[in-house]
């Protein structure tokens, strides 16, 4: 076929299987998610539900008083309403919507639920989209949505249509130059889809534009799963925010793959690092989906006693408070326990999950965190320029910090940071130093995700595993049908040798070179000892075969899973649940809600019993430091060691862990579907700890 490069691309076939429309792209737009049942009603109301109780913080009462008393709005359907409840409902309204923080899949059919819900109420409604975060209505920076630019995003996952940012509405001039648009664009209601912070800007919003007639509705989002909303009684208000279920089942999919392959070579740990800035909410869903040997759970470290110490305090008449919580040393040694257990059974290879955020959860780290964190934080507040960028190198961040060490020293008062704290961080390696004192976000959270936790901890791992090598602690165990095969091969009589050279020889599966084999040499000798070989004999070929079979090579794969998630188009899961959360959204705008957070009850329980509500967000917060301030803030929830799902992990652990004879227990999640039966699919942590609920 003599063609120029110019035509080839105009072949059919070629520009077909080249085009960026392919069947995916087409199926994903054509699919309609499933409208709550409440949604197939003409119209929707809203009745306060006064059943549901929040302890209110005094604080949020004062700064908040026109949202506070707001009650959970339960939406119902209505099918003939009087006529002055449709004269409102179907009033022509100006909508603004915007995406705050990181991409979660999902925020599209956010936008597409409203749109619709919005256009078949009045076609004359108009929902305008806000550019890049937050920004965009600080600097009234909007797009009108149109039904083209809808239909183009359906069920495709990241943030693309109207992209996002992370700036954050915190100071009166923010304040008033977002009302200025809100004014200018003669808004009826503006749509904050965002994560606790975000929600908790959308709080502030709606008090500030209460008086102008303006409603702020928030739309909770973020991978981290971060927030979840129980009343004072624990009721299940909001099991789960969007986007988390697709990027466990899109990082599930790529650590089962990983489990797959290190379960065929035999000869890699692979280590996954998972995105979650603070709560392992994503690493517990990945360890239900891919039973992976290994997974950290920050909040469950950060509750460990060292049973050891405790008692030498004790006995010493004294008490050891470094015996409370895990130390970075301390996670080090329990990763290498499961890496020397599988090893004695010939399990020398595995996968461990850990948490972005576990460093939050580790005594010392967290201290040089909340430490550094005020350090930045008051230099940014007493000068005209920023930490970062009048100490950009390493080195001058370093020298900022001995200063202040040295100044501390000098004046002997209290300081943040004293010579003892720059000693400690001058131990750590200069990527970790870098790590922890990189920018903090708008929001002033530490980046973890810039961080390589896994590295340091690793690093760690790989310097005791030498130790215990030394030690003959750490050996892969030779199986004994290998053995005896072996020997036998070479002409020699395992049980002979098998005395000599094995810890325990009889009634084992799998035989460990004894403590005092770590070399040839010493093998060598052990043999010459017991009589078996003569002292100047090499050693015999089969019993050489077994040694080097012993020696432990303890090689890892780095892997990071955060954007790539992040980025996944949506699970059906998602789909439904965003596609629900839009269609709330437009309900609580058209009934008048303002400082809610549009929510589906039931979301743990099949589609049948999904139930759109609206928070109240006013009672949701409570003080917390930020920026060395207190702030109100919508409380993370992080993951609950006293819950089901947890428990379950737990429960679990040594099964998954498989350091025994047997097979491993790798489950296999697949990718994410669209199609077949998945609409049944869900975050296994929402099916376990909706066991906890009291309406359970
Ligand atoms: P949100 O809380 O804004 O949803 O973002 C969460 C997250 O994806 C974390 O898991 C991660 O640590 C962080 O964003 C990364 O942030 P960035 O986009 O600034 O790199």
């Amino acid at each position: 076929m003599a063609t120029t490069d110019a035509s080839l691309v105009n072949h059919p076939l070629i520009r077909d299987v080249t085009s960026n429309v392919n069947q995916e792209l087409l199926d994903r737009r054509a699919y309609r998610p499933a409208a709550c049942s409440v949604f197939s009603h003409d119209y929707t109301a809203l009745e306060d539900i006064d059943t549901y109780r929040f302890e209110i913080d005094g604080e949020s009462r004062r700064q908040l008083p026109k949202i506070i008393d707001n009650k959970v709005q339960q939406v119902y359907g209505v099918d003939a309403p009087e006529e002055a409840f449709k004269a409102t409902y179907e009033k022509a309204r100006n909508i603004g919507i915007v995406f705050s923080g990181g991409p979660a899949p999902g925020g599209h059919n956010v936008i597409a639920g409203l749109f619709d819900a919005a256009k078949t109420a009045n076609p004359d409604n108009r929902i305008l989209g806000f550019l890049l975060g937050p920004d965009g209505i600080i600097e009234n920076e909007a797009v009108e949505l149109t039904q083209e630019i809808v239909d183009t995003y359906r069920n495709l996952g990241g943030f693309t249509m109207i992209k996002t940012g992370r700036t954050k509405i915190d100071t009166p001039v923010k304040m008033a130059l977002s009302r200025k648009t809100c004014l200018d664009l003669g808004l009826d209601a503006l749509v904050i889809v965002g994560g606790d912070d975000s929600n908790t800007n959308a709080a502030f919003l709606a008090q500030e534009l209460y008086d102008d007639g303006i409603q702020v509705l928030g739309v909770p989002k973020t991978i981290d799963g971060d927030i979840q909303v129980r009343d004072a009684d624990g009721n299940i208000l909001c099991a789960m925010s969007f986007g988390f279920h697709t990027a466990a089942r899109s990082f599930a999919a790529a650590i089962a793959n990983l489990c797959t392959d290190s379960s065929s070579d035999v000869k890699y740990w692979h280590i996954c690092k998972v995105m979650g800035r603070v709560a392992s909410h994503l690493a517990l869903e990945v360890a239900l989906q891919t039973h992976a040997n290994l997974t950290l759970i920050g909040e469950d470290l950060a509750d460990y006693v060292d049973a050891r110490r405790i008692e030498q305090a004790e006995t010493a008449a004294s008490v050891d408070y470094t015996a409370y919580g895990m130390t970075l040393r301390h996670l080090s040694r329990v990763i290498c326990d499961a890496i020397v257990r599988r090893a004695a059974v010939g399990k020398n290879y595995g996968v461990i999950v850990i948490p972005e955020g576990v460093l939050e959860f580790i005594n010392e780290i967290q201290v040089f965190i909340v430490k550094l964190n005020t350090i930045i934080a008051d230099y940014n507040r007493t000068h005209d320029t920023d930490f970062h960028s009048d100490f950009f190198s390493l080195d001058e961040k370093l020298e900022y910090l001995r200063r202040l060490a040295r100044r501390s020293r000098e004046d002997s008062t209290f300081s943040v940071w004293n010579t003892r704290d720059d000693d400690l961080f001058n131990d750590i390696p200069a990527f970790f130093q870098e790590g922890l004192l990189t920018e903090r976000d708008a929001h002033c959270n530490f980046q973890f995700s810039q961080v390589e936790t896994e590295k340091v901890l690793m690093g760690l791992v790989r310097d005791y595993l030498g130790i215990l090598q030394e030690q003959g602690e750490y050996t892969v165990g030779i199986a004994k049908d290998y053995y005896f095969k072996t020997m036998e091969q070479g002409g020699l009589d395992p049980d002979q040798s098998g005395e000599a050279l094995f810890r325990k020889y009889h009634g084992e599966d799998f035989l460990l070179m004894k403590p005092t084999i770590f070399s040839i040499k010493t093998c060598n000798q052990c043999l010459v000892q017991a009589g078996l070989i003569g002292k100047n004999e090499p050693l015999p070929e089969p019993v050489d075969k077994i040694f080097h079979k012993s020696l432990p090579k303890f090689k890892t794969q780095i892997h990071f899973y955060g954007y790539d998630g992040r980025g996944a188009d949506p699970t059906q899961f998602d789909c439904n649940y965003t596609y629900n959360l839009g269609l709330t959204v437009f309900s609580l705008i058209a009934n008048g809600a303002t400082g809610h957070m549009a929510a589906i009850k039931n979301l743990e329980h099949d589609f049948s019993i999904w139930e759109p509500i609206g928070i109240p967000i006013g009672p949701l917060m409570h003080l917390e430091e930020r920026k060395g301030k207190l702030a109100l803030v919508i409380e993370r929830s992080v993951v609950d060691c006293n819950s089901t799902a947890f428990r379950v992990s737990k429960a679990l652990r040594e099964k998954w862990l498989a350091a025994n004879a047997g097979e491993d227990q790798y489950r296999r999640p697949g990718p994410i579907r669209f199609a077949g039966k998945s609409e049944e699919d869900r975050p296994i942590t929402l099916m376990l700890n909706a066991l906890d609920s009291p309406e359970a």
